[in-house]
């Protein structure tokens, strides 16, 4: 019998007692029903092949491969590989694999004229402490927002590009790493929920369109102020046979970044999109 349990304040719920390899349409929907209303959900227990993964992960919407080809498995590209290859020929521990996701709050996919609907990671290998990955709720940060601030917000795009104006791209191929910016609206009607929230990433943006540099600057810093609120958050504790898979359309995520080196801190990652035309089920 599927089990719900609501696990942050606003966000946060896990699934217990069930096996997605054999889901039927109508515990399916209370699982995606769940991950509409917690926008964060860790389904524990689960033990995958990799097709497994991919099957699973389809019912959500469309895969896609990421951008980074370097980390992508060798036979499944759609299938990212978190933590693997994480010392270089070398020796060294390579810091862009060890520490990604983990240089700050961050949405998946800005950088992509359609930016990612959902992410979900099944986990393999865990460390014995530390690894954990942080949620924050963007609904919360938009209804924080003062209503001059809003209103601005209403008419402005954000500028985005992968690595942000850090140029943070080690993850990618170097034919791969000058893309022209995409622009997303600052305030961003959820598709499904209809809900309004923030949609901003402060490392994947350049500029706010249509400010001058001063006033694009001051204004990133300011939203970046709104973005987590501290009754909106969820700490995920992974667990080996954790899947967890979060809504980029009205959340942050953050990995902590903190685990012993070397031990092995594993998933399989993959980036969903909205379906194109036919419904889900
Ligand atoms: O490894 C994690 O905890 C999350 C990494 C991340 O930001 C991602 O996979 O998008
Ligand atoms: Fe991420």
């Amino acid at each position: 019998m599927i089990e719900i349990r609501r696990l942050g304040p606003q966000i946060g719920a896990e699934i217990n007692g069930v096996d997605v390899k054999s889901l039927d349409d109508a515990t399916f929907a209370a699982i995606y029903r769940a991950w509409l209303d917690y926008n964060v959900v860790a389904v524990r227990g689960q033990d995958l092949g990799i097709a497994d993964f991919l099957a699973y992960s389809r019912r959500f919407g469309r895969i896609d491969p990421h951008p980074s080809k370097s980390t992508r498995h060798p036979n499944f590209p759609e299938v990212t590989l978190l933590g693997v290859n994480k010392f270089g020929p070398d020796g060294k521990l390579d810091m862009a694999v060890y520490r990604r996701g983990a240089e700050g709050w961050h949405t998946d996919g800005s950088y992509d004229r359609e930016p990612f609907k959902a992410t979900q990671l099944y986990a393999l290998a865990i460390p014995s402490r530390g690894g954990d990955t942080l949620f924050a709720s963007t609904y919360a940060a938009c209804d924080a927002l003062p209503d001059r601030l809003r209103r601005r917000l209403e008419c402005l795009r954000g500028a985005y590009v992968y690595g942000g104006r850090k140029k943070r791209t080690e993850l990618l191929d170097p034919e791969d790493r000058s893309k022209d910016p995409v622009f997303h609206p600052l305030l961003r009607t959820h598709p499904e929920t209809g809900r309004t929230a923030l949609y901003f990433d402060p490392n994947k943006i350049l500029r706010i369109e249509g400010l001058d540099p001063a006033e694009s600057d001051a204004l990133i810093e300011e939203l970046t102020g709104y973005m987590i609120q501290s009754d909106a958050e969820y700490r995920h504790k992974w667990r080996k046979g954790d899947i967890v898979i979060w809504d980029n359309r009205c959340s942050y995520h953050r990995a902590a970044g903190d685990y012993p080196p070397e031990e092995d801190r594993i998933h399989w990652r993959v980036s969903i999109k909205e379906e194109r035309a036919e419904a889900r089920f």
